[in-house]
């Protein structure tokens, strides 16, 4: 037998890439490339869906299928990608307006899902394919050199939100900490169930605010960005069956998630192992008909669209 081996390279395409020059966008390119490369899992068995934005042209230059939406559908792409063809490993992947903003209603639903697959959101706090404007993430307050007064509305926390939607797996990344972002995306990739990462990005055309510099700052003698493995934190629900755990965990996560500003924690803030909803289709307590949709036979419905 022949043992494919797949490196980054084999992940990327000749595709011109009109990014900005410095934009974060290409270190998370890369490090999604190194996690599919780490995972070993063959191109033509990747799909990356996208929805609108500068973030939204990532699969332009992911050798695998590739889907480039409407704004905000990522994810509800994502899902039916997923559920049409269960041996894929699907991505889902855009920028904060596009998940938050427009795509707020699929975000907060998939949670309740958890099909198999990842979400990768860029979060560079601005609409940066429309000029700067901020996105749902820009805190109250603040005014990046794109705005023309500061932000009046409150900010939402997509890791809170994450959680409490009930997503199975919930991570925060940063762009520009290539070895770990890779790793975190690898994990999300493995998860069984729908993966979140809201992945911290500079723009460095439109948020003059949170910049490299300013994420890589040391305060007090600590790094701002510090990661979550490295204390004593655990984002595991060892007994999923177990209610209270779980809304103790969540809790735990959910506070953990608001930490901003000198300190701010990256890495995996909660995690649970339980059906997906294509576990709950092949095998719930539904009528043998109802169960397992990859095997009906659908060619009365096909013909009915002939
Ligand atoms: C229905 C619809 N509304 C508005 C737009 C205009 N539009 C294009 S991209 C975008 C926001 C992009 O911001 P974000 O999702 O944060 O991605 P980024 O460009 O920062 O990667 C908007 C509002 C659109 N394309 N379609």
């Amino acid at each position: 037998m022949v043992v494919q081996t797949f490196t980054a390279k084999d992940y990327k395409t000749a595709v011109h890439n009109t990014w900005c020059p410095g934009c974060g966008d290409f270190a998370i390119l890369n490090a999604l490339q190194a996690a599919l490369a780490e995972v070993q899992v063959p191109p033509h068995k990747v799909a990356v869906v996208s929805g609108i934005g500068c973030s939204g042209k990532a699969p332009h230059y992911v050798n695998a299928y590739g889907l480039h939406t409407l704004h905000g559908r990522a994810v509800p792409v994502a899902t039916g990608v997923k559920l049409a063809n269960p041996e894929l490993t699907v991505l889902a992947v855009g920028g904060d307006g596009d998940g938050y903003g427009i795509g707020a209603g699929y975000f907060v639903n998939a949670g309740r899902r958890n099909v198999d697959f990842t979400y990768l959101v860029f979060d560079n706090e601005v609409y940066g394919l429309t000029k700067g404007q901020g996105a749902p993430t820009m805190i109250k307050g603040l005014r990046t050199k794109g705005m023309a007064e500061p932000a009046i509305q409150d900010n939402i926390n997509p890791l809170a939100l994450a959680i409490s939607s009930g997503y199975t797996f919930v991570a925060r990344g940063y762009a520009l900490q290539p070895k770990s972002l890779a790793q975190l995306i690898g994990q999300a990739v493995r998860h069984r169930g729908t993966a979140f990462v809201d992945i911290l990005q500079t723009c460095p055309v439109y948020n003059d605010l949170h910049t490299k510099e300013w994420f890589g700052e040391q305060i007090g003698g600590h790094p701002r960005l510090f990661q979550l493995d490295d204390t004593d934190y655990d984002p595991m629900v060892h007994d999923p069956t177990n209610l209270e755990e779980v809304v103790a965990k969540k809790v735990q996560a959910i506070a953990k998630s608001y930490e901003w500003g000198d300190r701010i924690p990256l890495g995996v803030f909660y995690k649970i192992d339980v059906p997906t909803f294509e576990d709950q289709l092949a095998l719930g307590d539904r009528p043998p008909e109802r169960r397992n949709i990859w095997n009906r036979d659908l060619s009365a419905l096909e013909n009915s669209f002939r």
